[in-house]
Formats: structure tokens, sequence, C-alpha cells
């Protein structure tokens, strides 16, 4: 492909707004339209960018003069968006979770098996990180990994159902502990605390993997900063990522680094990375990157995830086989 991709971003709230910019910033891509439900939202974007503004999400992810469909809407109609675009022949960055049960994100895979070509990619973009890229490297060294300990926190001053904080937060570590092992979570057991009232501020989740490995999965969901660390104990060394190094300023009785409170500060040149490499990928007409199989694992870990705190006792999730179109 020599000319430059067409783009359309469904969903312009944070997240969308901001692959909307970061793409549109890229000379080989024409973001052609943005869909968000809120007029004014969608018309400021649309503005700014010089493109169509649009009401209707799934008539543009129908659309059949697209490259490429971003989808940043909210998780229930990630599926259905992502089926229509595939139908419609663009190729896809879906943020995560690619679907809110397994038997939606099943249909996804199904649809890019039956069309023969990888099509989908997921938003799992820690893989973009400089400070996970390291790390995957030292576990080259490292030897086989033994435990995985994944550190996560976010500022939410509202609870969020566990159901929210299960599907958009730890299905991030999730795909960590999958991508930094190459193994599959094959049980887990949840715990968690505090506030009364059907959610947790802390989520604790102890898995065990197809490898022999264990994982445990550490979430706070109302904390100081946010942060995202991860330790890998492997057969022949630890490797351990916390929070990327910052200035440390003393004054006043005081040492102290700015951490920031939402994902962008962590993970921004994270996010951009991978939406350059979703752009180079529909470019060479093969989707890279987390896989509509990685999303659907993902979101069956999560099922499993959601039944051991309904039921209070360990769940047993099952993969089936994956298909040949997800080997390399
Ligand atoms: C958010 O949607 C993200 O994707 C962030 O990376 C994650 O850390 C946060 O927990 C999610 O809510």
């Amino acid at each position: 492909m020599t000319s430059n991709i067409r783009v359309a971003v469904i969903g312009v709230g944070g997240m969308g707004e901001f692959h909307a910019r970061t793409l549109a910033a890229l000379s080989a891509v024409e973001v052609v339209a943005v869909a968000d439900p809120d007029a004014d939202r969608r018309r400021a974007v649309a503005d700014d960018l010089g493109c169509e503004a649009v009401a209707d999400a799934s008539a543009l992810a129908r659309a059949t003069d697209l490259d490429g469909v971003v989808i940043a809407s909210p998780d229930e109609t990630h599926a259905e968006l992502a089926l229509a675009a595939i139908d419609a022949g663009a190729f896809v960055l879906c943020e995560k979770p690619l679907a809110t049960s397994g038997a939606d994100a099943r249909r996804v895979v199904d649809a890019e098996v039956a069309l023969g070509s990888r099509v989908v990619q997921v938003g799992f973009m820690r893989g973009y990180d400089l400070v996970h890229r390291d790390l995957v490297d030292a576990l080259d060294r490292a030897g086989d990994p033994v435990h995985v300990r994944a550190v996560h926190r976010n500022v939410h001053p509202a609870v969020r159902p566990l159901e929210r904080i299960l599907r958009q937060s730890l299905v991030h570590d999730v795909h960590s502990v999958r991508f930094l092992t190459g193994a599959e979570i094959v049980e887990v057991t949840g715990f968690g605390s505090g506030p009364a009232g059907g959610s947790f501020r802390h989520v604790l989740v102890v898995c065990r993997l197809d490898s022999g490995a264990t994982a445990v999965l550490e979430f706070d969901d109302g904390a100081f900063a946010y942060e995202v660390a991860v330790e890998v104990i492997a057969s022949d060394g630890d490797v351990i990522a916390g929070q990327p190094s910052r200035a440390l300023e003393r004054s006043a009785g005081w040492v102290r680094a700015h951490v920031g409170a939402d994902w962008f500060a962590r993970f921004g040149d994270a996010y951009a990375a991978q939406d350059r490499a979703w752009v180079e990928s529909v470019r060479r007409g093969v989707a890279t990157g987390p896989t509509a199989w990685d999303g659907y694992v993902a979101e069956l870990v999560c099922e499993a995830m959601l039944e051991t705190f309904e039921r209070g006792r360990s769940i047993t999730v099952t993969v089936p086989e994956r298909p040949a179109l997800y080997d390399t």
C-alpha cells in the first residue's frame, strides 16, 4: 500500500481521542471519520482533525472504504463492531477487552479464521513499553519463569463494579502473565477486600499456569498514584520491572518524584508505539501484535475470575486448541 491509509476511530472518549490524535499526526495516515454518541465530543475532535463526525458507530464500522478501524467505544460494543469491520474488509485495532463474554470473543476469532488471515490487533499495549520489552529481553537470560507477581494500582475515586475491574484492568495483567511466560492460566482463585456492597477496592487473584508456574495479580483501584510493576522469578534469576525512574526532587525536608494518577503518564509512549506498529501492519497487510486469540483467552480468564468471586472457590480455565492461524 503506497497511499495514505484511511482510518476511522469509533469512540472518542479519553482513549479514543488519544488514538485519533496520535494517528492523525502520522504522515501515512488519514483519519477520515470519528464516531461518538456525544455530539459535542465527536464534533470537537472532528473539527480539530478536519474529518467527518458520525453518530452511528455501526454504520461507520460497516463502511467499505476504510483500511482500518480503531474501536475505543464502551466494552459491550467491541465484538459487534469488530465483526462488522472485519466483514467490511478493514483492519481493526480494538481496545481491550475484545468482548464481554468468551462466546462473543470466540465469534471474532472464528471470523478471522474463516477469513484465513489476521486482521485484528487487541490494545494490550504493555508489550510496546520499553520497560516491558527490557523485561522480555532479560527473561531470555533468566531461564524458565517460575512465578510472576503483577502489581497494578489505579486512582479511581468511584467504586467500579468488579466485572469492570476485571475486564478493564486485570485483563492487562492476565495478558502480561501470558506473554511473559508463554504459558496459559489454567486455574484462578480470587480474594477481595473493601468496600462493602458488591465490589472491592483490592483484588488479589492467585493463578496456576499450565507450565507448573504460578502467578499472583495484585490490584488496587483506590491507590494514591498510578502504578504498574511486575516481577518474574525464573529458574536462573529474577527480573523486576517497576516504575520507570523519574527525577528525584529534594527540598524542604522531602525527597519526591512525580508518578501521575493515570495511565497516559506511564504508558503514553507505549500507546503511541502500538498505534505506529498497527499502521505499519495495515500497510503490510497482516495484523501483528496481540491477536484476537489473545483477547479471547484473556476473556476466558476474566470469566473464570468473575466466577471465583461469585462462588468463593478456585475455578479451572479451559483453553481450547489454538487455531493454526495464530501459530506464529
Ligand atoms: C485502563 O482502561 C487501562 O487500559 C490502563 O492501562 C489500566 O491500567 C487501567 O486499569 C484501565 O482501567
